[in-house]
């Protein structure tokens, strides 16, 4: 296996801190694509002040502040909430996110294929197989269907091009202002209310930030359509769980496919389980896949070992 990235003569050495990842997979790809690499795997870390490099997913609270001269720690994912969530986590060191086409595309493909499912009406026939109704259901052309993306960084520009590439009418919100061709871009809070109040089918891909938090509470979603949908692959802590139960209690709202939750694994007390008009998946928009994952994080160490700073850092300040 060579996957093309320069070895180097460096011997850095990697901990690989993930109770639950294919650690063996991973080794293999990060010894070809890194070279002679000194790569450990948590519990078995040796003298942790040998370590120069951190890979993390869900780190046992506590864990990463014992390593005094890691030089950066890289999440296994695009997301490092599940990194800060420990507050003694070392900030004099960059968090390095995971960003890649493969999961950018995983995220559209997600996204898409939900719009789909409500923009057809494929959720109404699944309700009505339980009771054998045979009747269609009118669906407007793409181009008549506005769907909204709140979120236009790496993942969000590319939800937007994968559906504005099928012909739907296609808004988006972000932080700063975007010139995206064909998208309607908003900002700030007015620009919020006016994409809630277009949007039939909704999709976060928004961080978790304290701006984010609570975004979608019952006056926000109040504004979108009656009868509109919610897709939500960002983060849980975007929507106020009690306020949308009961917009779609209401039918204010028909549907909502939840992939984030606030709490995950997803209590067994939630009442998204047992909601008819809920769809929830694990996480699981799109898992990290070892092979581009491995490239993302061996090109930054090699890059750091070379002098150069990793791409992308978290940024505290923005809180993403
Ligand atoms: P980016 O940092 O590239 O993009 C974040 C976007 O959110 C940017 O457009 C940013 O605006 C916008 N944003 C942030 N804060 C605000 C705010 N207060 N108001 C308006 N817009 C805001 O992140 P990614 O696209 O790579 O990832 C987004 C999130 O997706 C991750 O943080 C993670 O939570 C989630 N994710 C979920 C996965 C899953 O399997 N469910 C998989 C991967 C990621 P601006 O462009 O102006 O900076
Ligand atoms: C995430 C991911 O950050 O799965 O959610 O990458």
């Amino acid at each position: 296996m060579n996957s093309g990235v320069n070895a180097q003569s460096a011997n850095p050495c990697v901990l690989f801190l993930w109770e639950q990842g294919n650690a063996l997979e991973w080794k293999l790809f990060m010894e070809d694509l890194v070279g002679n690499i000194d790569f450990r795997v948590f519990p078995d870390v040796g003298d942790r002040a040998e370590v120069d490099y951190i890979m993390t997913w869900m780190p046992p609270l506590g864990e990463i502040e014992k390593y005094p001269n890691a030089k950066a720690i890289f999440s296994i994912g695009a997301g490092v909430s599940h990194i800060l969530r420990d507050p003694h986590v070392p900030r004099d060191i960059p968090i390095v996110r995971l960003t890649d086409d493969a999961l950018s595309l995983d995220m559209s493909l997600y996204a898409l294929h939900w719009t789909l499912h409500f923009h057809r009406g494929f959720d109404q026939y699944l309700r009505q197989k339980q009771s054998k109704d045979w009747k269609r259901h009118p669906y407007p052309a793409n181009e008549d269907r506005k769907v909204g993306v709140l979120g236009l960084g790496e993942i969000g520009g590319k939800v937007v091009e994968m559906l504005r590439g099928v012909h739907f009418d296609v808004g988006g919100w972000s932080r700063s202002k975007k010139n995206i061709e064909g998208v309607s871009c908003f900002v700030g809070e007015e620009g919020l209310a006016q994409l809630l109040r277009r949007s039939e089918i909704l999709i976060s891909v928004l961080p978790p930030t304290p701006e984010t938090a609570n975004l979608l509470n019952e006056t926000r979603l109040r504004l979108m359509p009656k009868g509109a949908f919610l897709i939500n692959m960002g983060r849980g802590e975007a929507v106020v769980d009690g306020d949308l139960v009961k917009l779609l209690d209401e039918e204010h709202l028909r549907g909502a496919v939840l992939d984030v939750f606030r709490e995950e694994p997803l209590p067994a007390t939630s009442p998204y389980w047992g909601h008819p008009s809920v769809v929830v998946t694990p996480h699981a928009a799109a898992p990290t896949n070892v092979k581009y994952g491995a490239k993302r994080i061996a090109e930054n160490i090699i890059k750091m070992e070379a002098g150069c700073p990793p791409h992308p850092v978290y940024n505290a300040s923005l809180g993403y």
